[in-house]
């Protein structure tokens, strides 16, 4: 996907033209994969733009950090406060926001020595449906990739790490080449775990069930939020570990992502899903979900984050 570029990109302290964020080509994240980042998105809602769960991305990205030991010279507040400035500087009414802390240039070697520096970049563009504008209706097939999420033990799958992401690569491109939207990646003991960038759902006998964070996810807000807004709607969740063939039989499957937002799965292996259409939990998670953003679903969790360019210090537990 072509990114709509905007005038300014907050890098390192400041804000800094569009074309002129660039980093040095021996940066270390850039050769060992040693970035962490975030995806959020702010929603243009009827009292103006407001980021969709902010403190909640931000303290994962500072988590993602610490798991790899990469010191992010920036606390909380000032990366919230960043992240509505590029939305506020660059007269975004809607955008996908990227936060992305990487170890920059120093030595070369593996283990970096104490001090090696490390930049921050946050970007804002516009971003429409991550899976195709029809997908949040229709649904996409997806099919189980030959491509298994890292082991525990192996990468850490809670971190939203760069490196992760060449196994999302792998798995996307499999999918896409065999004429798939999206593919679904089993954990290294062959049960369920996520797709490329996005977290599994499924639906069985009005129960929401989804992967746990043991089964090589990455622990996703929007899953999060989903399994909250269920549970207000009297629906049951459970985070439960998955055989492959649950999937066969599900009545319903949704992915859920920042980008993908709540995408409906339709075919899985080519294995139709419940009726072939968007099921009800689905159509009803949607609603709650989209809701937050149209004013029809009241924000009771403090979800929503104007952007009035203060930093609030507000960590709301999820
Ligand atoms: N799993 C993976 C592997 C993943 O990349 C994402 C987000 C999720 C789950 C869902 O997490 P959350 O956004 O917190 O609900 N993927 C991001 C990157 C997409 C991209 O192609 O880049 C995203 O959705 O922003």
């Amino acid at each position: 996907m072509a990114i709509k570029s905007t005038e300014w990109i907050w890098h390192n302290g400041k804000l800094v033209p569009w074309q002129s964020a660039t980093v040095h080509v021996l940066s270390h994240a850039l050769h060992y994969g040693s970035s962490v980042f975030e995806g959020l998105r702010a929603y243009s809602t009827p009292t103006g733009p407001q980021i969709f769960r902010l403190q909640a991305h931000t303290r994962r990205l500072l988590d993602s950090a610490k798991i790899h030991r990469i010191e992010i010279p920036w606390a909380a507040p000032e990366i919230d406060a960043a992240c509505k400035e590029v939305v506020v500087r660059n007269g975004l009414k809607s955008a996908y926001i990227r936060p992305l802390a990487f170890r920059g240039y120093g030595e070369v070697g593996v283990v970096p020595k104490a001090g090696h520096p490390v930049e921050l970049a946050i970007a804002a563009w516009e971003w429409g449906a991550y899976l195709g504008p029809e997908a949040l209706e229709k649904g996409v097939d997806v099919c189980v990739s030959s491509w298994q999420r890292v082991a525990p033990n192996t990468i850490p799958a809670l971190a939203k790490a760069g490196g992760n992401y060449l196994s999302s690569t792998l798995v996307g491109f499999e999918a896409r080449d065999r004429g798939f939207a999206e593919g679904i990646a089993l954990s290294a003991d062959g049960t369920v775990s996520e797709g490329a960038g996005e977290n599994l759902f499924l639906v069985r006998d009005g129960v929401l069930i989804t992967p746990p964070a043991a089964a090589s996810i990455l622990q996703g807000i929007t899953r999060d939020s989903v399994m909250i807004l269920a549970r207000d709607l009297g629906i049951e969740v459970r985070e439960q570990t998955l055989p492959r063939e649950m999937m066969y039989i599900a009545d319903e499957i949704f992915l859920t992502g920042t980008a993908a937002e709540i995408t409906p799965v339709r075919s899985v292996d080519r294995l139709v899903v419940g009726s072939g259409s968007r099921g009800p939990v689905t159509r009803a998670l949607q609603e709650a979900f989209f809701g937050l953003f149209s004013g029809k679903t009241a924000d009771r969790w403090g979800w929503l984050e104007p952007l009035d360019n203060q930093p609030t210090g507000k960590r709301v537990a999820s």
